[in-house]
């Protein structure tokens, strides 16, 4: 990756919309001395200079070389400290599309500023102390988030919920640190009626360690959120996976034949259950096959069901079950990723309680005709990519960063919880407690290195 530039005194101007076509376009810009560069290539320079912040002045933009007006757009002013990233700023409303973004941004090159990086808009804010880091990191998973579900728990983030979290857990090491520090500064002799009392409670230390921990263990549930979970349906030939797959996508994608081997290329498409953006996958009915063709859609479809987080394995109700199904279902490790689905149920007879009992164990009875079982699927599937508990806490994280410093918290409390627990001296408890403090301040970005900044925001996109 190209070394970025974050110097954060050049004026900085960029697309903040998509490329493309589209009715209006916003280009954004900041610096300290944006308001008046923009007014430099803007037809009303004075009411662009005069204009209040948090108000919209019309005019051209002008190209500062030929005097050409190169568009007709509304101007935004924004004065420190009340913008985004909390320098002055203008933001650009011009014609959408190719054309007409590039001459303004032409027209603001010449003007003065330059490209900015990837996230640098939102990297000012940080520094500008507009949003923690935990905020910041969160505009990234706002634009980027698969579903309505992912976009609001990220918008919990960007409303400070992790950042509110981190600091009641940070408030409760500071009251531990202290109580030791204070033993440490004053000898007991010193306090009076306190001599002989240790100040570390190792119940309380343990409480704050698994509530550490717990935060760091939601990055499973985050991630889920984030970057969705792969699913592969599964089984013979003829099993129904495609007509699933119809039906989960809720769109006459897959073909559906009663030829078995319909199916030869595995196909892919993301789909919403419950709010978890799952990426589903139909693939190669499983048989030995002579054909060159389906023998190598059937090996690939072996490798995305090898590493789909979770598989639908479907056994056609009508045939029931065989030695090959008995053999992929005891073959398969890791048992919570595989739901078995016992498909074509529609077509049982007056299906009813009675034949429940032909429905082997631990299947889901399931028809892509009638969509029976549907509701039971898509429970099945959150269970699988949540657990079973599913999502108990709206404050989840989903930053390996956050969760790494959350496991180095957690790690110097079980040291500090050891120490307690001995009542063993104070030095070492103090060393670890504020590493801990150290750690849950990294997360919100109280100390953090340029190469940790870098990392982060060169993940976002241009204009954000
Ligand atoms: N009655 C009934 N028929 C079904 C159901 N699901 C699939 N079928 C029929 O079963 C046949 C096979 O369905 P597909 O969805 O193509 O099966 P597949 O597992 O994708 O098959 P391959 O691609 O050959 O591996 C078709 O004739 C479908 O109409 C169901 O729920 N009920
Ligand atoms: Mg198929």
């Amino acid at each position: 990756m190209k070394e970025l530039t974050y110097n954060t005194e050049d004026p900085i101007a960029a697309l903040a919309t998509g490329w493309e076509e589209s009715a209006i376009a916003v280009i954004r810009t900041s610096g300290s001395d944006a308001i008046g560069l923009a007014s430099n290539i803007f037809s009303n320079k004075g009411g662009l200079q005069k204009a209040e912040g948090g108000t919209i002045v019309y005019g051209y933009v002008v190209d500062p070389e030929t005097g050409e007006r190169v568009d007709e757009v509304l101007a935004a002013v924004f004065r420190a400290p009340k913008s985004y990233t909390g320098e002055d700023s203008v933001e650009f409303y011009c014609h959408g599309g190719i054309p007409a973004v590039s001459v303004v941004l032409s027209a603001l090159k010449k003007g003065g500023f330059r490209d900015a990086a990837p996230g640098e808009f939102t990297m000012r804010a940080f520094i500008n102390g507009k949003l923690d880091l935990t905020r910041a990191e969160a505009v990234h998973e706002i634009v980027t988030a698969r579903t309505a579900r992912a976009h609001s728990l990220a918008l919990n983030r960007l409303s400070g919920g992790l950042e509110k979290r981190i600091d009641g857990l940070k408030k409760r090491l500071l009251d531990m640190l202290s109580s030791v520090e204070l033993l440490l500064d004053y000898p007991e002799d010193e306090l009076d009626g306190q001599a002989g009392e240790y100040p570390l409670d190792a119940k309380a230390v343990s409480e704050l360690c698994a509530d550490i921990g717990r935060l760091a263990e939601s990055f499973k549930a985050g991630k889920v959120f984030r970057d969705g979970v792969p699913v592969a349906l599964a089984g013979r030939t003829n099993a129904g996976k495609s007509s699933l797959f119809n039906l989960l996508l809720r769109e006459d994608r897959a073909i559906v034949s009663e030829v078995h081997g319909t199916t030869r290329d595995y196909i892919e498409s993301w789909i919403t259950v419950k709010g978890i953006p799952l990426r589903l996958f139909d693939t190669a009915g499983l048989r030995a096959s002579d054909n060159p063709v389906e023998a190598e859609g059937i090996k690939r479809s072996g490798e995305v069901i090898a590493e789909a987080g979770i598989v639908l394995y479907l056994v056609d109700s009508t045939e029931g079950l065989n030695e090959e199904d008995e053999a992929f279902i005891s073959g398969f490790e890791d048992a919570e990723r595989l739901i078995k689905l016992w498909s074509k149920i529609d077509t049982v007879p007056a299906a009813g309680e009675e034949n429940d009992a032909d429905i082997p164990e631990g299947f889901i009875p399931v028809s892509s005709v009638s969509g029976k079982g549907l509701n039971d699927l898509e429970d099945a599937l959150s269970e699988a990519a949540l657990g079973r508990k599913g999502l108990e806490d709206d404050v989840v994280i989903d930053s390996m960063r956050q969760r790494d410093l959350l496991s180095r918290a957690k790690e110097a409390l079980v040291n500090t919880a050891a120490a307690a627990a001995e009542e063993a001296p104070l030095d070492a408890a103090a060393m670890e407690l504020r590493d801990a403090l150290d750690a849950l301040g990294e997360i919100t970005g109280e100390v953090s290195s340029a190469d940790i900044l870098n990392n982060i925001f060169s993940n976002f996109c241009v204009g954000k």
